[in-house]
């Protein structure tokens, strides 16, 4: 009997959002198991490869836009994936008040572009789609799961929003095979500098080595379900493993305050009381808030074996950790 040869193939995917937190975090996890990756980003005049100048030589770059159908067309076309990763997106919900036409454009209609370019190139493709927290908005429930009702409050909340319910209807119009991720917040020491953890862990770290005395805020009472970015995209690649497409929220179920988070950022400078080093200031508050989200991912941890892993204190030793070399290198 001759001997059956099995021929194990190298998966593909395609990630959008490359150069972003959680772009990166998936392009390492998905080198580890094995996958062929490619990443689209926008073409810039400088280009912008902080979280990914690592991957240089290990995967491959991409031009392509979110809200350019032909060129989603023409990345799908050149990396020929089983998995597509939609995780590019204009993130930064404060910014999506000045910026609410382009918001759309990219956060909802990209999604749509996405599905459609999936569908003209014919092949079988499973799709992965980032939605958000944000989408419960106004909450009517807590904690939120997949069947709380949504209430977005904000132009990147109702974009968002669209951009699920469009991966939904595809994958019941058209057999897509199409998840959602219901995200909570999710950092690292690759978020955006713009975001309030990141805000605050490189202004201690400032205040650390000296080259700042204080740090400016808004909201200091809104309350965030924190979890930590390299565990969360793990339970994206976990979605496309599964035999049926399905939505799943993916947060820790512990809510904490801004507050919270500055105590336990300073503490790792050794200063107790850091009233003297942050300063409020009423730009960085917003036309409405989404006070307080908190998420309950039983089905995740059911059906997908998911759980997080790192502590929200544990990241923020490792962010404020991170920020003290980084700036102390330069
Ligand atoms: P991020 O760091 O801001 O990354 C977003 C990426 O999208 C950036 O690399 C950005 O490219 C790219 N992008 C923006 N506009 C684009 C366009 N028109 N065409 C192509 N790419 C474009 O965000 P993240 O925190 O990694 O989040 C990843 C995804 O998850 C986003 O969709 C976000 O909305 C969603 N999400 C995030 C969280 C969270 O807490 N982090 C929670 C729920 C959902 P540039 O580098 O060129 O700007
Ligand atoms: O860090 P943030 O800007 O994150 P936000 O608005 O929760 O959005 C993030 O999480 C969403 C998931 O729920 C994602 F979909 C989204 O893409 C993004 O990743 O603000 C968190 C809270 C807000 O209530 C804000 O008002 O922090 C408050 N805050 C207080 N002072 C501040 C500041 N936020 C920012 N960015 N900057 C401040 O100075």
């Amino acid at each position: 009997m001759p001997h059956k040869k099995y021929i194990l193939e190298q998966k593909k995917a395609l990630i959008t959002g490359i150069n972003g937190m959680d772009g990166s975090h998936l392009a390492d996890f998905l080198l580890e198991k094995g996958y062929e990756v490619y990443g689209m980003e926008r073409r810039s005049s400088s280009k912008n490869r902080i979280n990914t100048k690592h991957l240089e030589g290990k995967i491959t770059f991409l031009t392509g836009d979110l809200s350019d159908q032909n060129s989603l067309l023409r990345c799908i076309k050149e990396s020929d994936p089983d998995e597509i990763y939609n995780l590019g997106a204009m993130s930064f919900v404060g910014e999506s008040w000045n910026t609410p036409e382009t918001t759309g454009d990219v956060d909802a209609l990209g999604v749509l572009r996405i599905l459609e370019a999936i569908r003209e190139y014919g092949k079988f493709i499973k799709f992965y789609q980032a939605s958000t927290s944000e989408m419960f908005g106004k909450v009517t429930e807590t904690p939120q799961k997949e069947t709380t009702r949504f209430y977005p409050r904000s132009p990147y909340g109702v974009a968002k929003l669209y951009g699920h319910w469009i991966t939904r209807n595809y994958r019941e119009s058209y057999n897509i095979f199409a998840c959602t991720g219901i995200l909570f917040n999710h950092e690292s020491e690759r978020r955006g500098h713009e975001f309030v953890t990141r805000k605050i862990t490189d202004g201690v770290a400032k205040i650390y080595l000296g080259l700042e005395d204080h740090i400016t805020l808004g909201n200091l009472d809104a309350r965030r379900d924190w979890g930590y970015a390299p565990d969360y995209v793990e339970s994206m690649w976990l979605m496309l493993q599964h035999d049926i497409p399905d939505d799943y929220v993916i947060a820790t179920g512990k809510m904490h305050s801004i507050r919270y988070f500055l105590n336990k950022a300073f503490e790792c400078i050794g200063i107790h009381d850091w009233s003297e080093y942050v300063k409020h200031d009423k730009r960085f508050l917003r036309p409405v808030e989404v006070d307080e989200l908190v998420g309950d991912c039983q089905k995740a941890q059911d059906v997908l074996g998911w759980k997080p892993k790192v502590s929200l204190e544990e990241m923020i030793k490792k962010m404020v950790k991170n920020d003290i070399k980084l700036l102390g290198e330069r």
